[in-house]
């Protein structure tokens, strides 16, 4: 059962890039935007993130010599896998996709915009130090529970999970209104961690607003 006044949707990276034919296209990443419009009007609150990254960023393989896309590199906090350019700032696959509705989202995140770090997570960049300022609007407005879906579950969905849980929120991912890259076992690792850290996954069906 949902509770309007103090649970938050959060909508991660529902991005033409991350569409099919997009740079970092997802299997089926299309599909879940009827789902997530859906979901949409059950909440009171929704908040939409944006991965936003200057051209040239350090997590794109074309910005290290050599490299291939997927391929790991280290960074000054570690490593970092390489992906293809994607979500350039102000380009056609850095918008939401045409048919999600981002009319009813009070705040829009963008995250990745440092060049030299990366940021998977709705709350924490790469180097798991630098916040986003995700968490200072979720405790200024009281919000208690977090409901995630969009793309990709196995990367800016899981690790946003992973941190709100780690922030002390309780967290539930929209498995059915998510879609993952699913590369080298990403996927069921995710699935994993969720489990040891107390994430849950429900489905959309079960999300009720009472009355
Ligand atoms: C994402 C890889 C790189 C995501 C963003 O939204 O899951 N994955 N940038
Ligand atoms: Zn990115």
């Amino acid at each position: 059962m949902l509770n309007p006044a103090t649970d938050l949707f959060l909508i991660i990276d529902v991005q033409n890039d991350f569409c099919p034919g997009g740079a970092l296209g997802v299997d089926g990443g299309h599909d879940i935007v009827p789902l997530i419009n859906n979901l949409t009007r059950r909440f009171d609150n929704v908040a939409l993130t944006q991965d936003w990254h200057p051209a040239g960023h350090s997590s794109f393989a074309s910005s290290h010599e050599g490299k291939s896309p997927f391929e790991m590199v280290e960074l000054s906090y570690g490593m970092q896998n390489l992906w293809p350019d994607h979500c350039v700032q102000g380009s056609f696959g850095a918008q939401f996709h045409k048919d999600l509705e981002t009319d009813k989202a009070q705040m829009i995140i963008r995250k990745g915009f440092r060049g030299d770090i990366d940021s998977y997570s709705a709350f924490f960049e790469n180097d798991q130090k630098t916040r986003t300022g995700l968490m200072g609007f979720v405790q200024e407005r009281g919000f208690k529970r977090v409901f995630m879906a969009g793309l990709a579950t196995d990367y800016c969905v899981g690790f946003s999970a992973l941190d709100g849980k780690g922030l002390g929120l309780d967290v539930y991912v929209v498995e059915d209104a998510c879609r993952g890259i699913n590369m080298g076992g990403s996927l069921e690792a995710m699935y994993q961690q969720f489990n040891e850290h107390g994430v849950k996954r429900v489905q959309s069906v079960d999300l009720t607003v009472s009355g």
